[in-house]
């Protein structure tokens, strides 16, 4: 492996998380046609095509400059002959034609409409599209059974599409954080993925939660959803385990995590013509037990790619496992302890990106 390559114009370390990635991205007409192309693979099952596409957008997003010729990219690592052909397409015509292609299919456009619904995911919306299901409209009119939360998913769907601010964000924080101090004194919460990134809105709002004594986090999920039940600010709120027998644990999996949908009161300047009074907000709760929080922070925190490229790094260049959960070393065969984030790239023998810098 080559784990930095020197070029003329650019010099751009091979794996996201050796890079300083902003929110400030200079090739985003090159990063949103290869991010297309990602998302229409990653629909497909198509995840080896999809994680080729989303490195080459992270490697743009972490240059200095605009791209404009494509003799600038000579020598760039994560660049495969699909990308680059992209890329070219781009610069040359203003547009990729596979990507215009993509986006007036008929497949991805119902793809897009059915998976922007919470609780469906590829393998469903590709099964219902195989059916002749194509929008919500022929979705209603199927029969088909939907479960409780898909149902939540199809009655909120256009508040569910609709990002969520930072404002909200802050918002739902303090809910959270009512919930999480009502039912367990002492419990601290902290703020995740995009939004510690920097990131101004988001798809959904993420948290961790734990507690400063070992054990006593034990139990803490259903409690908080009972609370935030009872107070209701929570709407069709539910828990879901991803280990079941037809998805096997990944490294993700083993918090108790808990996908739920808030229902926020908007502030009256937000009041619309509709006259409704609150909307409802996608909120990821996870709970830790303190001795991981340092490995769940960073697992949590994202971007999805840096984490991928985290744990890539830790395997194939450190000999060592990561995980949301824990860092292994293969080599003196036990675990490495760490209470903060820094710890862990001083392990992994990273330099220390911080958040707003993890946007790959
Ligand atoms: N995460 C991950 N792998 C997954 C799911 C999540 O690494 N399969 C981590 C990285 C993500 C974080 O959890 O950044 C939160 O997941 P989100 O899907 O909410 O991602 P973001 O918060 O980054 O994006 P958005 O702003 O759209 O919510
Ligand atoms: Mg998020």
């Amino acid at each position: 492996s080559r784990p930095f390559t020197e070029v003329a114009l650019f010099s751009v370390s091979s794996y996201a998380c050796q890079r300083r990635t902003t929110l400030d991205n200079h090739n985003s007409n090159l990063t949103d046609a290869l991010s297309l192309l990602a998302e229409n693979a990653e629909l497909s099952n198509e995840d080896g095509r999809g994680v080729a596409f989303r490195r080459a957008a992270a490697l743009l997003k972490a240059l200095p400059t605009q791209v404009i010729s494509m003799s600038q990219l000579r020598g760039l690592p994560c660049l495969g002959e699909h990308s680059l052909r992209v890329i070219k397409d781009v610069l040359e015509n203003g547009v990729s034609s596979e990507v215009e292609s993509t986006k007036q299919s008929k497949r991805y456009k119902a793809l897009k409409i059915l998976t922007g619904i919470f609780g469906v995911g590829a393998k469903t919306a590709d099964r219902w599209i195989r059916e002749g299901i194509y929008n919500l409209e022929q979705l209603r009119d199927s029969g088909q059974t939907l479960n409780r939360a898909q149902k939540a998913g199809l009655e909120h769907y256009d508040d569910l599409n609709e990002p969520v601010t930072k404002a909200e964000a802050d918002a739902i924080g303090e809910i959270v954080q009512k919930a999480v101090n009502s039912v367990l004194p002492g419990s601290e919460v902290a703020l995740t993925g995009g939004f510690r990134r920097g990131k101004l809105t988001g798809h959904d709002v993420d948290f961790l939660i734990t507690h400063p004594e070992e054990g006593k986090e034990v139990g803490l999920m259903p409690k908080v959803v009972a609370w935030l039940e009872s107070q209701k600010t929570t709407r069709n709120s539910y828990l879901e385990s991803k280990d079941g027998p037809a998805r096997p644990a990944s490294n993700m999996d083993r918090f108790e995590r808990c996908f739920s949908i808030f229902k926020l009161t908007k502030r009256k300047e937000q009041e619309t013509a509709s006259h409704k009074i609150w909307r409802a907000v996608r909120v990821d709760l996870v709970v830790s037990p303190i001795s991981q929080f340092a490995f769940a922070v960073l697992g949590w925190t994202g971007s999805k790619l840096f984490e991928r490229e985290l744990r890539r790094w830790a395997g194939h260049e450190k000999n060592m496992s990561l995980s949301s959960h824990a860092l292994f070393d293969n080599t003196q065969n036990k675990y490495l302890r760490a209470t903060s984030e820094e710890e862990i790239f001083a392990y992994l023998g990273l330099e220390y990106i911080p958040p707003s810098e993890r946007n790959a």
